[in-house]
């Protein structure tokens, strides 16, 4: 899979993609990423990448030329990226389903703000997509364009050693994960629920299962519209919820 970054961070960026997972698919070559320093797209002496904003009002713009020179730059030297995504609070909230739906296009370009935005017409020429990682304001784009990859880049074959551990995670089937314990047993008077050192593994699994959905139910229960539930976790929650029912 191969991404591009535009920004003028490029350090901040590379900083980020070095470690875990990410660093070591890109070490060995699943995952092809170019950290483009939008500065060095710019004519002038000084490589100034900012202006005053039309109308006036607070703040500078990111100025489009640069953003224009270093798409045309990516598009020759490595192909036309199938999605071309700003990030934006204004944008489309990222979510585990628009992270398949970018690990599908193979080629994804994220173009990373800063100041008080990108000049809109970078937006109405290159973006195939607006996406936002949550309400809240930050001081650039290059933090949500990490973001943007790891999610994206844990979902290509081979990216996380074990497949299994992908589909299981929470969200993998829309739902939250089940708490996790390791060694010792018994820590600071706090003990491991038997059921996981039972060594009954059908039990671990529906006790897993029950554990995932229950904490969904409580802190999440919006998920519930939308998750893939089996028979038995209907039933599950017809029984919790004519439990809570009678003892009201
Ligand atoms: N910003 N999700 C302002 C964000 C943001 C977010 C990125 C701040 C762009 C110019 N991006 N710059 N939240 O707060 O994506």
């Amino acid at each position: 899979m191969k991404f591009d970054v535009v920004t003028i961070f490029p350090a901040m960026v590379n900083a980020g993609l070095a470690e875990g997972v990410v660093g070591r698919a890109r070490d060995r070559g699943l995952l092809d990423i170019g950290v483009h320093n939008l500065r060095d797209f710019t004519t002038d002496r000084h490589h100034v990448v900012d202006d005053v904003p039309f109308g006036g009002g607070p703040g500078m713009v990111m100025k489009p030329e640069p953003f224009f020179a270093a798409m045309e730059a990516i598009i020759s030297r490595r192909g036309r990226p199938q999605a071309v995504v700003v990030l934006s609070p204004a944008g489309r909230r990222f979510s585990q389903d628009e992270a398949r739906r970018l690990a599908d296009c193979g080629h994804v370009a994220l173009l990373c703000g800063r100041y008080e935005g990108i000049d809109e017409r970078v937006r109405e020429r290159w973006a195939t997509d607006e996406v936002s990682i949550g309400d809240y304001v930050l001081s650039g784009g290059e933090l949500p364009g990490l973001v943007v990859i790891d999610a994206v880049a844990r979902l290509v074959p081979g990216v996380v050693g074990d497949e299994q551990s992908v589909e299981g995670d929470s969200f993998g089937r829309g739902l939250l994960d089940y708490p996790h314990y390791t060694r010792p047993a018994e820590y600071a008077g706090l003990r491991v629920p038997e059921v996981l050192t039972s060594g009954h593994h059908g039990e671990i699994r529906r006790w897993r299962r029950q554990q995932a959905l229950r904490r969904t139910l409580e802190r999440r229960p919006d998920l519930l519209d939308t998750a893939a539930l089996d028979e038995d976790e209907r039933e599950w929650l017809r029984e919790w919820s004519a439990r809570r029912a009678r003892t009201e």
